[in-house]
């Protein structure tokens, strides 16, 4: 009865390979589009949106522009941001997200996220997978698994994270 449930019907052991594979390799779309360390935050289950994290590089060659994001484990996905108007802190919804050639788009708490809006299933517990298709201006779409989590990957402190930038 206290086994953790996970997302999608995977079985424990499958989870956990998930898991390994997202903190160790950056998926890649062909053209050269990289995702790191992408996580979301878990919530507890009164609450059914919750919001995802992770870095997203585009190649050297070539500016990369998000165009949509969808979950089949939420109702909707949106491109936000937080932000700090006049003391009130407010969430922006953009529709695109661009990342420069060669830039790094870092997404992560107090600024830009996947907002991941009503929850379709059960409640989502640490270690479940969420699953995110990235749409992408050039046509590509690429698929991540992203693990629930209490607190995101290991950052300097003041959250720039430019030490994990520099070791891949
Ligand atoms: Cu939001």
């Amino acid at each position: 009865m206290s086994m953790p449930r996970i997302g999608n019907g995977h079985r424990p052991w499958l989870a956990l390979t998930l898991l390994v594979s997202v903190f160790f390799a950056p998926l890649a779309t062909a053209d050269g589009v990289e995702v790191h360390d992408p996580w979301v935050r878990w919530v507890p289950e009164v609450s059914d949106r919750t919001a995802a994290y992770m870095r997203i590089q585009a190649p050297a060659e070539e500016r990369q522009i998000l165009i949509g994001v969808d979950s089949p484990q939420f109702d909707r996905a949106e491109i936000h941001e937080s932000v700090d108007e006049d003391g009130q802190a407010r969430m922006v919804h953009w529709s695109t997200l661009r990342i420069g050639a060669g830039d790094e788009r870092v997404l992560e708490p107090g600024g830009y996220h996947i907002m991941l809006i009503g929850r379709l299933g059960d409640a989502l517990e640490e270690g479940d997978i969420v699953e995110l298709q990235m749409r992408f201006q050039s046509g590509e779409i690429l698929t991540i698994d992203m693990p629930v989590r209490r607190d995101g990957p290991e950052r300097d402190d003041d959250g720039h994270d430019h030490h994990h930038h520099d070791h891949h």
